[in-house]
């Protein structure tokens, strides 16, 4: 098997983006807990996502929703980040939570309010103008709840006339990124709701438009690492937002509930060339942490993935290549889970050491004290959440 000082260089420069809104509040349709230290406002998420860096080394960038970080200077905003050690990344849309988008968005049968919806992402566009961001992450609430209900061909064909006015603002260094989710809000038909209809989609825009991947975005037992290879394949994968599901869109911990799909993705991530500084996919994670302290779930996620990145990259590619071949079933699996079963915490702890790192990036954060102190400062001021 490859051993791990084979393939230390390779971990070097690992980004996972954190999302600003895992820092704010969040909960189920049944009770949103509120929690001490839970920031009020843009910065205070900005800073709570640097620690995450700083601890890590794995999370130099911060991605905005907006409106919820709508700010009025995000040339300014930017600045903070960089200050604090961080960077702003993706900007993601919405047009979730406007009364207007009921029916639709970028589908909706009303020109006038297909229209406010391209506006709000010229408007997220010309953020990213500001932020220095590269992709426009795009994903959309919109379907429908009856048979009947609506016209589920004419929506295909607005979408695809929204989205390629958006792509035509696409800046030559920016992207968009469409997301897909096989239900809800819509309950009968979803118009994105799998990767076909995305890649149909993007595929028509042109070479600056891509799909995104929620890993908590398909139905049970779906195979995501066939469509991971499928996309790199096709030249199409442009993102993930990482979340662990185990029933739906959970948005639990990366990694949480099931760590050899996680395996099992990055290795074809690896194996289709989409992991290393010449890939351009952007790893992201789009996760809540509703019971459990932000900060330490944020962490505990982008360690999730450093670790199955490592193991993925243990897999010994000439060994397995030849039993595949060989036609030597027992072996190549036993190839793939020798690399899976792999403890590199131990491996991993030294090589953070070297390069400056806490060797326990959570344990040093409990240590920080940073916990405690926003948790004695953060008094007053709404709590951050879903609006
Ligand atoms: C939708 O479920 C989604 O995955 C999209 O990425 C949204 O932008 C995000 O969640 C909001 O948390
Ligand atoms: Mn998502």
């Amino acid at each position: 098997m490859t051993t791990f000082s084979a393939i230390s260089a390779q971990l070097e420069g690992q980004a996972i983006e954190v999302p600003s809104w895992a820092y704010g509040n969040s909960g189920t349709r049944f009770k949103v807990f509120g929690s001490p230290g839970t920031p009020r406002t843009v910065e205070e998420k900005i800073a709570d996502a640097a620690k995450v860096h700083e601890f890590t080394g794995l999370a130099p960038l911060v991605s905005l929703h907006i409106p919820w970080d709508q700010v009025d200077d995000f040339a300014a905003l930017r600045r903070y980040a960089e200050d604090l050690g961080t960077g702003l990344g993706t900007i993601n849309s919405n047009t979730f939570q406007d009364d207007d988008y009921k029916l639709g968005a970028l589908t909706h049968a009303d020109p006038r309010i297909r229209q406010k919806a391209i506006d709000h992402h010229f408007a997220c566009i010309d953020v990213m103008d500001q932020t220095g961001s590269r992709d426009l992450k795009v994903w959309l609430a919109e379907g429908t709840n009856y048979p009947g209900q609506g016209d589920i061909r004419g929506r295909q064909d607005r979408l695809a006339e929204s989205l390629a006015t958006i792509y035509d603002r696409i800046g030559d260094d920016q992207r968009l990124v469409l997301e897909y989710k096989f239900f809800e809000p819509a309950f009968y038909h979803t118009d994105v709701p799998d990767w076909g209809t995305s890649y149909v989609q993007v595929n028509a825009l042109g070479d600056k438009a891509y799909v995104c991947l929620d890993t908590g975005h398909h139905a049970p037992g779906t195979n995501i690492e066939f469509i991971v290879a499928q996309l790199l394949r096709l030249g199409k994968l442009g993102s993930f937002d990482f979340n662990s599901r185990f029933y739906a869109d959970d948005d639990l911990i990366v990694g949480a509930a099931d760590p050899y799909q996680l395996f099992r993705i990055l290795y074809e991530v690896i194996r289709g060339g989409g992991y290393g500084p010449d890939s351009g996919v952007a790893f992201m994670l789009d996760q809540c942490h509703n019971i459990e302290k932000k900060i330490p779930g944020q962490i505990r996620s982008v360690l999730n993935v450093q670790e199955m990145t490592a193991r993925a990259l243990l897999v010994d590619a000439g060994a397995l290549d030849k039993a595949q071949r060989d036609g030597d079933v027992l072996l190549a699996n036993e190839i793939f889970m020798d690399a899976f079963y792999t403890d590199v915490r131990a491996d991993l702890a030294a090589w953070r050491e070297e390069r400056g790192l806490p060797a326990n990036p959570l344990k040093a954060y409990l240590a920080s004290g940073y916990q405690e102190q926003i948790e004695a400062d953060r008094v007053g001021g709404t709590q951050a959440g879903w609006n």
